[in-house]
């Protein structure tokens, strides 16, 4: 990471630890979150704790050490019967869907809960001992809420912070959950609560509000019993310089394409029910319902590979959009050109910063999405001098701020449709103006600085229980009723 003025600080002395569900086991890591939290981790020195990918063996055999370069990796095996209740389950079939808007598709089962919190429990004994009082430990994702309270059961009195990737659920979703009360108490244990949007960080501080162990403090923080905590909005983004390089790289890929229609629109994610693809898919066929004779012939290009297939609604959504696909293609193909193709396999990253470029649009139209960093990755691989148009939901972090995109509705079929017309048909000089306004979102929130600017406020926490066992002496005049709301 590069110079931060906390440079000096006392507290800055430790080490970084840095816990998420997946851990980087190759040489060369991948992708943005994994490719920033390397950088810090590499300018720090420290530790990367998460799931082992092999999870076949026992469950309880400790932490392996999967690489040493400038920091150590050390990976924790899940156990088949931890990763069906832990990973699958509370995680995938509660929290996911909660967190998404949809209560409907939770699960809930006892040893899901019993499964999460035991892994929890397990991790926080293996990581303890390894907690210096004066590092920073950064948590990620939902899969580990509870992490924080059971370190500071044993003992562990370093700065904690914990980053949500995903959409923060409206209060009245939390009543889904088995004990609902916990959530607000599993967040407290942290020093610092990282969301992706100012939206989410209303939500959080709507649930302490309604909470009556919560306290609203002058400055912004939250006294929750004898802990105290911040909330603020970190939203993340790519590494846009080097995505920008590789999509301007020629290569043989660059043909890729050719047969695809004269114009080509774009959607890639994981598989997903929250990614928004079957009102995708047919907002594209009433688009080529609507579209005039003349007009170029467009081909949408969905790379969506399956994830989470153990679980019912994943194999449900499959299985709807083969469906919509194949009805679509079998009313609109012709023998040279196939409108919809539907890819069920990853695509490697510059080869898919290729593609971004030589599409005309892309389509993001998350029902609801933390983020999304296809989005930011499509701008960046744009060609500023002739780019494409951004399709992007309300429902997703990123259209918070890139306002500029093209906006939409992604319960709205007609509207995307519209949209897609009007992306495809834009006149240059907007098309530049709009890009150019979403590109300078996308570099204020380079994945670099959105590591340092978290754990720059993470060391500059109050320290953890200050107030430990002392609430009365909390000078009076920073008590408040009255809630702070504080965004970033
Ligand atoms: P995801 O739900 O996985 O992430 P997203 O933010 O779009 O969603 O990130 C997906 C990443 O995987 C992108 O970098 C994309 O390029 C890559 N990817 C997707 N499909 C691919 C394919 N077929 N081949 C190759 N690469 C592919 C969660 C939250 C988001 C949040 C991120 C980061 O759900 O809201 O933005 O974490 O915080």
């Amino acid at each position: 990471m590069a110079h931060s003025d906390t440079e000096g600080d006392p507290a800055m002395s430790g080490k970084l630890v840095v816990v998420s569900n997946r851990i980087p086991t190759g040489d060369t890591p991948s992708g943005g979150l994994v490719v920033a939290l390397h950088g810090a981790l590499e300018q720090s020195g420290g530790l990367w704790v998460g799931a082992h990918p092999d999870t076949a063996g026992p469950g309880d055999t400790g932490l392996t050490e999967i690489d040493r370069g400038s920091y150590t990796r050390l990976a924790f095996h899940l156990s088949e019967a931890e990763y069906d209740s832990y990973y699958l389950g509370f995680a995938n079939s509660v929290l996911w869907p909660l967190c998404h808007g949809r209560a409907d598709l939770v699960e809930l089962e006892r040893s899901y809960e019993e499964g999460y919190m035991a892994v929890n429990r397990r991790v926080a004994r293996l990581l303890a001992d390894k907690i210096e009082p004066d590092d920073t430990v950064w948590v990620h994702d939902y899969h580990f809420l509870p992490l924080a309270g059971e370190l500071r059961k044993l003992g562990v009195s370093a700065r904690i912070g914990y980053f949500l990737h995903i959409p923060f659920p409206p209060l009245s979703a939390l009543s889904t959950l088995p004990s609902p009360d916990d959530f607000a108490d599993w967040l407290a244990s942290y020093n610092l609560i990282g969301l992706q949007t100012r939206r989410d960080t209303a939500r959080c501080l709507e649930m302490f509000r309604s909470d009556p162990r919560a306290e609203f403090m002058t400055d912004g923080t939250v006294k929750f019993q004898d802990r105290v905590v911040s909330v603020r909005s970190f939203p993340i983004g790519i590494e846009v310089d080097r995505f920008a390089e590789a999509a301007a790289t020629p290569t043989d890929a660059a043909d890729l394409g050719a047969d695809m229609g004269e114009q080509l629109v774009i959607g890639v994610d994981r598989l997903d029910y929250s990614k928004g693809l079957p009102n995708r898919f047919r907002a594209f066929g009433e688009y080529l319902d609507r579209k005039p004779e003349d007009a170029p012939r467009a081909s949408l290009l969905q790379v969506a590979p399956p994830t989470r297939e153990r679980v019912a609604a994943y194999r449900a959504i499959r299985a709807e959009l083969e469906e919509i696909a194949g009805r679509l293609n079998g009313a609109h193909s012709e023998l040279d050109w196939t409108p919809i193709r539907y890819i069920h396999h990853a695509v490697d990253r510059d080869l898919l910063a290729v593609l971004y470029r030589r599409a005309e649009a892309c389509l993001v139209t998350s029902l609801a999405d933390g983020m999304n960093l296809v989005a930011k990755e499509y701008v960046a691989a744009q060609d500023p001098e002739d780019p494409g148009v951004l399709i992007l939901s309300r429902f997703a972090g990123a259209g918070e701020d890139m306002t500029e995109a093209l906006l939409v509705n992604p319960y709205d079929v007609s509207e995307m449709a519209e949209a897609i017309a009007t992306a495809l048909s834009m006149p240059l000089e907007e098309r530049k103006r709009r890009h150019a306004a979403c590109l300078r979102v996308v570099r204020d929130s380079d994945v670099s600085g959105w590591a340092q600017r978290f754990v720059d406020c993470l060391r500059n926490c109050v320290p953890t229980l200050a107030y430990d066992g002392l609430p009365d002496e909390v000078p009076e005049r920073t008590r408040s009723r009255t809630p702070v709301p504080e965004t970033s």
